[in-house]
């Protein structure tokens, strides 16, 4: 028997869509791998949904690290996404280097926007922040919207080739300094996925699937979600990150035919059993 692997998840929780917490948490479960919850926010809906609320956790975060911190609690895994301030940046920071087991794995979700837009909780001051923050990541899992905010480039100049697709995933190591996994690499034909540098190998590869037409919130935290698990289960970068655009295209093309609305995110719970831990 192997013994299930911890993660500390480190997102908001809204109340309702599928992005964040209410992702990773059946996402991780189902892989066979603990999940702990460190939530930054309360929200009643995600952004996407006009006139959320918004309850700021950021206290309570402090409040929980001490008391995980006499627990002795330790992760093979620190999992960050959508925060909720600056300050909270700067503490998951601290998290990293208080919970993270020798040998542990910080995962980063450098979550700032989306189709060349910032989501709008997000200010010139926290992207600052989730820059830093990604500097102390051995992974990062930037979108092409959230790769120009990291390297302060204009969204519209991005290359849409494969040769410099690979080029900006270098680039974003940090100079070989953390592995990264670009999502929405596509050379904007019929083929999308992701460019991998992994910082062992030194190596950039792509990991290509066919493209499901329309938009569907909250795939990035099923794709992050899914690539910690796996590499929570022993998976190789390139190989967690292969499953992860497999399962994003399954989901979307489950969802398409459904005709929702683009906030209601990616139909996945029924194709959970898929990526089951008995699976991997
Ligand atoms: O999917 C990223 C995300 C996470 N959490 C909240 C969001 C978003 C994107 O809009 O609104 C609350």
């Amino acid at each position: 028997m192997t013994v299930t692997p911890k993660v500390a998840a480190i997102h908001d929780l809204s109340g309702y869509g599928r992005c964040s917490l209410t992702v990773a948490l059946p996402i991780l479960s189902v892989m066979g791998v603990q999940c702990s919850v460190l939530p930054t926010a309360y929200l009643s809906a995600h952004t996407a949904f006009p006139g959320f609320t918004f309850l700021d956790l950021t206290e309570e975060m402090k409040k929980t690290m001490g008391h995980w911190e006499a627990l002795g609690l330790q992760f093979d895994a620190v999992y960050s996404g959508f925060l909720g301030g600056v300050e909270q940046i700067d503490i998951v920071a601290d998290f990293i280097r208080r919970f993270r087991r020798e040998g542990g794995l910080a995962i980063v979700d450098p979550v700032m926007g989306d189709y060349g837009r910032r989501y709008v909780t997000y200010t010139d001051e926290m992207c600052e922040a989730t820059r830093r923050l990604a500097e102390k990541a051995d992974v990062i899992t930037p979108n092409l919207t959230e790769a120009a905010f990291l390297l302060e480039e204009a969204f519209d100049a991005l290359p849409a080739d494969w040769a410099g697709l690979a080029e900006l995933t270098r680039r974003l190591s940090c100079g070989g300094g953390r592995s990264v996994v670009l999502t929405g690499a596509s050379d904007g034909e019929s083929t999308i996925g992701a460019a991998v540098y992994d910082r062992e190998t030194d190596r950039v590869d792509f990991v290509l699937t066919d493209r499901i037409p329309g938009e569907y919130h909250g795939t990035g935290d099923v794709f992050a979600s899914v690539l910690t698990g796996a590499l929570l289960r022993g998976r190789s970068l390139v190989e967690a990150s292969a499953l992860a655009v497999r399962f994003v295209r399954d989901c979307a093309a489950r969802t398409y035919p459904l005709h929702t609305p683009p906030q209601e995110g990616v139909d996945f719970e029924p194709l959970l059993y898929t990526i089951a831990a008995d699976r991997l």
